[in-house]
């Protein structure tokens, strides 16, 4: 009975940091043959962007992940996407003296089955406007290499091939909630809806817990 109760309040606990994020973005990552192998959820939580990813179908070891700069992914090679996302025009690597790259990421560690969690926070780009803002005039993705990114040999890191690649997509976007009712009402009204439905839950999660407490106290 408490382990139920603590995983209703982790799961709001939980829900409650997603609605608390200002902006939250996803990305569904595909190979070079255009399979889905898994999807990306980033959020933007105060000045830090909070990315989760979790892919399967990897090559077991470190694999470098960057955000690039064009949120096109065409297959195979993946070229669509550009270079790194790179404001600054700093040079490559988390470690390198004259970096990094905004989209400079930490690499990724694929297990001995080929899955792949992830999770890693930059401040160094956003899903707010901005000039690191991920949306800008032409998108931005998130790309997995076929090796392990130095961190510090410019331009990638030598991470070899890019062998996977996912187009980084809003989902939730208060900020712009007003202006977006000017352009598109259409897309406000979903906005709207789906951080609606959000709270439904959460509130209905929240009686649920009251609920249980009470059962709990009077048993
Ligand atoms: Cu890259």
């Amino acid at each position: 009975m408490v382990r139920v109760l603590l995983s209703f309040l982790l799961i709001t606990i939980g829900l409650m940091v997603a609605v608390s994020a200002q902006e939250v973005a996803t990305a569904n990552i595909v190979d070079a043959n255009g399979k889905a192998i898994g999807s990306a959820i980033l959020m933007q939580i105060g000045a830090k962007l909070e990315i989760d990813m979790k892919l399967s179908g990897l090559t077991p070891g470190l694999h470098g992940v960057h955000i690039h700069e064009t949120g096109k992914c065409e297959g195979p090679d993946f070229k669509s996407a550009g270079g790194h996302f790179n404001p600054t025009h700093a040079q490559h690597g988390l470690k390198n003296p004259t970096g990094p790259h905004a989209g400079d990421l930490p690499n990724l560690q694929a297990d001995e089955k080929g899955n792949a969690p992830y999770t890693e926070s930059t401040d160094h780009v956003t899903l707010l406007d901005g000039p690191a803002s991920l949306f800008d005039a032409n998108g931005s993705s998130i790309v997995i290499h076929a090796s392990a990114d130095d961190e510090m040999t410019d331009p990638s890191g030598n991470s070899g091939a890019r062998i996977a690649c996912g187009v980084i997509e809003r989902v939730v976007d208060h900020s712009k909630e007003t202006s977006a009712s000017k352009n598109s009402p259409s897309t406000s009204g979903e906005a709207q809806g789906f951080s609606l439905s959000l709270t439904t839950i959460i509130l209905g999660l929240l009686a649920l817990v009251l609920l249980l407490m009470i059962v709990l106290n009077v048993l």
